[in-house]
């Protein structure tokens, strides 16, 4: 049986953990810590590690689920769990001020998967904070030479998370296809 390598990104408190646990068949691992990087904020915990997960599919293979750190000090461990990757779903908060920014630097950090069909994202939060829309964020992508798929998501339903993997997995096929 084939096992996948799949990464959640996106910022601290944009959903990695909560996506996870919404679709994982086994307890979700949670590697979550006393957050004291930013006083006030609203969440007192926080990954300090990773989150794993696992999800079979019909066709019987299964998709390791990985949730990458969000803090800025720990970019190094996207780098070591994005290894042997298959793809990437970046979960963006689009109640933050800088969503777009923070956009920009995620997509930096993942534009080999980007460019390769391997990252899809999810826009979180959109309820409240309607803009930026997804077309801002396509425009953001297309900056940097980039056409990937977008969605508004609430990552605390399952089958807007599997929507995410659905269409990463589309993707990859499609690309394997082309090559
Ligand atoms: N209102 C709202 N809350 C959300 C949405 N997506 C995620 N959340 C909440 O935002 C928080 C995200 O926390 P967490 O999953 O720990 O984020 P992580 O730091 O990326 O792992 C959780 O409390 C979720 O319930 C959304 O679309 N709307
Ligand atoms: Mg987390």
């Amino acid at each position: 049986m084939n096992a996948i390598k799949l990464l959640f990104s996106g910022p601290m408190g944009a959903g990695k953990t909560t996506a996870i646990a919404a679709i994982s068949e086994i307890p979700p691992l949670i590697t979550d810590a006393l957050n004291n990087d930013q006083a006030g904020y609203a969440k007192a915990t926080t990954t300090v590690a990773f989150d794993y997960g696992q999800v079979t599919l019909d066709g019987g293979e299964v998709l390791r689920l990985y949730g990458t750190p969000g803090q800025e000090r720990f970019d190094y461990m996207w780098q070591i769990l994005g290894q042997g990757a298959l793809g990437v779903v970046l979960l963006m908060d689009n109640s933050r001020e800088d969503a777009l920014s923070v956009f920009d630097r995620y997509l930096l950090a993942f534009k080999d998967f980007a460019a390769r069909g391997a990252l899809v994202v999810g826009v979180g939060r959109t309820e409240q904070h309607r803009q930026p829309n997804t077309a801002a964020y396509a425009q953001r992508a297309a900056a940097q030479a980039l056409a990937i798929p977008i969605f508004s998501v609430d990552v605390r339903r399952a089958s807007d998370v599997r929507l995410l993997l659905s269409a990463l997995i589309a993707q990859l096929e499609i690309h394997q296809h082309n090559e």
